[in-house]
């Protein structure tokens, strides 16, 4: 067994065994009361399923195993010479909840480069899009295609024994996130490259090899991706992309097709979808005013429209959060350090001064805050990747190494298939009837 799996093996068991003994005991505790404001509100706040991965403070943000994102920029072993954190060791710990070495995660960059080969029949379903599809529509595709390999619905249709099933998905797991950024460049490189593809590079770590196949050659960049693929990894479970895949997998779907499920509620512009939209709304905005160095009053006479036409501010708000993102504060702090004086990335500064102030006087925003779309596009455009359809791919690649996790963990404790409960609005007046009488 290799010493990740059999790591996680140890930890699942032990941890599947005390749940085991926790419901029998305490199993019908009450955690929490459910409104109808909740009930048709979107569950905002239920508590109503278990992430080991990560869990989301809405002050504080988010934390992977308890450690915050500034403790982990010191904590996470980096590439030689490197600053930021490697995935493969967020990923570590997130599976395992221990933090890797230095040497853990040289081994888990090996690990996945032997797993990497992207099978010809995934290229050619690519291939078979019109070019100008959206990149998520080939992401979506490309990870249906993919699941055709799956060792999970493989071994399944052999009648697998249930207590196999995190064996398998473990296998299905870390075989896709290897392939994934291959798969994910060459969606890139077949959109806005006429299909010229660049080889892997085998000497290179998970996060700078997917610099490396996307083209773009400054070593700062692939110091960026090694930050970005870090953290837009996990935001605990309850979030669309993630919840997406728990559902999906609770069927036993495979670890290929409950991330493609995921990637398309990714795909929403309300989720991962708004770091396009920030971009795009960024260059119309320069491209009305005619500068990329608009005035704080352009922004806010630009922000005051945007919302007199009925649309949200994207890259704004939260569901859950109720301060500035620490991932919009992360991906700041890298600008400050790597990038000065770039125009764009003054602009999303810039709204960091006046949005809040604006949508705060709106009153009905609970979050007026930036969130981590506000500054990725800023970042890429910086480093010449403008082609801001493709952003999202990004986020679900690194949103892969979180979700993916989870659904070890949730076929390690044997979670159950995924029901809640719904009910009419003829239920809710009946109810309410019931309940005055
Ligand atoms: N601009 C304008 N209005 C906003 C707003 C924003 N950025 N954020 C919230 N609002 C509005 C909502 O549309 C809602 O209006 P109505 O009552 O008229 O429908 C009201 O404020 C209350 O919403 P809320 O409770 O504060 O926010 P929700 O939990 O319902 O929604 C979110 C959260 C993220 C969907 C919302 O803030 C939003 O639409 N933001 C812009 C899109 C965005 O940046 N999404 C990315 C989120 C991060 C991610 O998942 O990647």
């Amino acid at each position: 067994m290799n010493p990740l799996k059999e790591k996680f093996a140890a930890k699942a068991s032990a941890l599947a065994g005390e749940i085991k003994a926790l419901l029998k005991e305490k199993g019908d505790t009450t955690v929490g009361e459910v409104t109808l404001k909740q009930v048709f509100g979107g569950m905002r706040g239920v508590k109503s399923m278990i992430c080991e991965t990560s869990v989301l403070d809405p002050i504080e943000g988010i934390r992977f195993r308890g450690y915050s994102i500034p403790e982990l920029k010191k904590l996470l072993p980096t590439a030689e010479g490197g600053k930021e954190p490697l995935p493969e060791g967020l990923f570590w710990l997130m599976l395992v909840d221990e933090l890797p070495t230095q040497d853990q995660v040289k081994w888990l960059t090996e690990e996945w480069r032997s797993r990497s080969e992207v099978s010809q029949a995934t290229f050619d379903v690519l291939d078979s899009l019109p070019a100008d599809a959206h990149p998520m529509v080939q992401l979506c595709v490309a990870l249906n295609a993919m699941s055709l390999d799956s060792i999970f619905t493989a071994r399944y249709a052999e009648g697998m024994n249930k207590r196999e099933y995190w064996d398998a998905t473990f296998e299905d797991s870390m075989n896709l996130i290897a392939k994934l950024p291959r798969v994910a460049a060459y969606i890139y490189r077949r959109t806005y490259h006429n299909g010229e593809h660049i080889a892997p590079d085998p000497n290179l770590d998970w996060a700078a090899n997917f610099a490396h196949m996307l083209g773009v050659n400054d070593p700062d960049f692939k110091s960026l991706m090694r930050l970005y693929l870090t953290i837009h990894a996990d935001h605990e479970g309850g979030n669309a992309s993630a919840h997406t895949v728990h559902l999906i997998g609770s069927t036993l779907s495979n670890a290929y097709m409950s991330l493609a499920g995921g990637m398309n509620s990714l795909a929403g512009p309300l989720h991962g979808l708004a770091n396009q939209e920030v971009i795009k709304w960024i260059f119309e905005l320069v491209e009305k005013v005619g500068t990329t160095k608009p005035t704080k009053d352009q922004l806010r006479e630009y922000i005051n429209q945007t919302l007199a036409n009925g649309q949200v501010i994207p890259g704004y708000g939260h569901a859950v959060l109720r301060q500035p993102d620490p991932r919009f504060t992360a991906q700041k702090v890298f600008a400050e350090e790597y990038i000065k004086d770039d125009d764009i990335v003054q602009v999303v500064w810039d709204l960091f001064d006046v949005v809040p102030d604006i949508l705060g006087a709106l009153g009905k925003v609970k979050n007026p805050w930036p969130n981590v779309d506000a500054h990725s596009g800023a970042l890429l455009v910086h480093y010449g990747l403008k082609e801001y359809s493709y952003y999202t791919v990004l986020f679900g690649v690194s949103r892969a190494l979180g979700v993916l996790s989870s659904l070890c963990w949730s076929r390690a404790m044997g979670f159950p298939l995924e029901r809640p409960k719904s009910v009419s609005t003829e239920w809710v007046k009946n109810f309410l009837n019931d309940n005055q009488a």
